[in-house]
């Protein structure tokens, strides 16, 4: 038997290409390279920090063969384990370790997770506009991209910033730059007049085959979500997403009880264990935890096999602030994992695509991992040392009363 190789470096890159991304790098002692995805929109330097301070004495040395095993020592050895600054650090080096894994054996990730069971991965992109006839705009404008599922925001008529929607035209970023957070306000009854009127217009322009989505982004209560739920209920969404805050699970008994409308939730979640009592009791549709937040490649098979079981599909979280190593990570996942629906896939700025070369590609309306040993993805170490960390976090909300909300 040959001598196991071993973790000879750990670095952690923190660039900003346009937005803020974390990146692992693991080196081995026979020259491996594996890059792992670690941003956390917001909190990026905690998780930095996590990785150098925390982890990587810990792996100098092991063997980058045993994914799993060190996946169990992180996880459980931290005693205080989850959360999404633990759950992050560990995903991105469990993502490293299987981009090793699969240089060292010269195959794509898929090909060790027992190989492809379909051919490519439907994905969905965002449509955006302030009012009804910008979003159908902008709704052309992605059917025009190719893609054939699409999730519908609109701004809400009284409210200057609402969630999902960019001002300017340019692409949606929620991260602003800068020491402080943006403050919007917010207005659920409004938004609750405007939503079903917009989402029924986008049905109406879209015909009946396009797969419309939407997202609620946890503001609502479970009356008024079930409410939404019903009054959208002959749109034949795809899913309505994170109706309610998703800290409070019990509540989606409510919701489930009184709308049939596919529901979806997850992308703050970052353990089976959060998922757990949601799947098993058939609350929601669709788990959209994210490759990177939750814990990587084997903790979101690990969530896959448990929804699988209750007929429940995977639509994972990939908004522009994970990077493109986490997309890359997420495609193998998809093109090996049975109950894996679609990807959201909102696209990156020239610049990051720079950054992060990848042999994931996009071709109508869906994305394939490429063939590449590994993750297939590489990074320009010096374009992303040009462009340093700046500090930009997520807005947060309040009522029109002043009061905080979620945002
Ligand atoms: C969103 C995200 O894509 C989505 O479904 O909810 O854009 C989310 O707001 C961001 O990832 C937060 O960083
Ligand atoms: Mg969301």
């Amino acid at each position: 038997m040959s001598k196991p190789d071993r973790i000879a470096a750990v670095d952690v890159l923190v660039t900003s290409p346009t937005r803020n991304f974390v990146t692992l790098k693991i080196t081995t002692e026979q020259g491996l390279v594996g890059w792992g995805d670690a941003t956390l929109n917001g909190r990026e330097l905690a998780v930095a920090s996590y990785l150098r301070d925390h982890l990587a004495p810990l792996l100098i040395g092991r063997d980058p063969a045993r994914i799993e095993d060190t996946w169990q020592y992180l996880y459980r050895g931290a005693y205080w384990r989850r959360g999404p600054v633990t759950m992050t650090s560990v995903g991105a080096v469990d993502l490293a370790l299987w981009d090793i894994k699969g240089k060292a054996a010269g195959l794509p990730v898929y090909q060790l997770l027992g190989g492809a069971v379909r051919d490519r991965i439907l994905s969905y992109t965002h449509a955006t506009g302030w009012d009804i006839p910008q979003l159908l705009d902008s709704l052309d404008a992605r059917l025009a991209q190719g893609f054939r599922a699409v999730r519908a925001q609109t701004g809400v008529p009284g409210l200057d910033i609402v969630y999902g929607v960019s001002k300017d035209g340019a692409a949606y970023e929620p991260a602003g730059r800068g020491l402080a957070p943006v403050e919007e306000t917010w207005d659920t009854d409004a938004y609750l007049r405007h939503a079903p009127e917009a989402l029924a217009a986008a049905r109406s322009h879209l015909g009946p085959e396009v797969k419309l989505l939407h997202d609620a982004h946890h503001r609502l209560t479970p009356n008024q979500a079930a409410r939404l739920g019903r009054s959208v209920e002959d749109l034949d969404l795809f899913w309505l997403e994170d109706v309610t805050p998703a800290e409070n699970q019990e509540v989606l008994r409510t919701v489930r009880a009184k709308t049939t409308v596919p529901l979806a939730i997850g992308e703050v979640f970052h353990t089976v264990w959060e998922c757990q009592s949601l799947i098993t009791e058939q609350l929601i549709d669709y788990v959209r935890c994210c490759v990177t937040h939750a814990g990587g490649i084997s903790h979101l098979r690990r969530i896959a096999a448990l929804a699988d079981i209750w007929q429940i599909q995977l639509g994972p979280h990939g908004p522009s602030d994970v990077s493109p190593v986490a997309l890359a990570a997420s495609l193998h996942v998809g093109l090996a994992t049975p109950n894996f629906a679609i990807q959201e896939y909102m696209g990156y700025a020239p610049l990051v695509h720079e950054v992060f070369p990848h042999a994931w590609t996009y071709e109508d309306g869906h994305l394939h991992p490429g063939e590449a040993p590994g993750l297939g993805i590489e990074v320009d170490e010096e374009l992303a040392a040009r462009h340093p960390y700046e500090p930009a976090y997520l807005p947060v909300a309040r009522r029109r009363d002043g009061s905080m909300t979620d945002w």
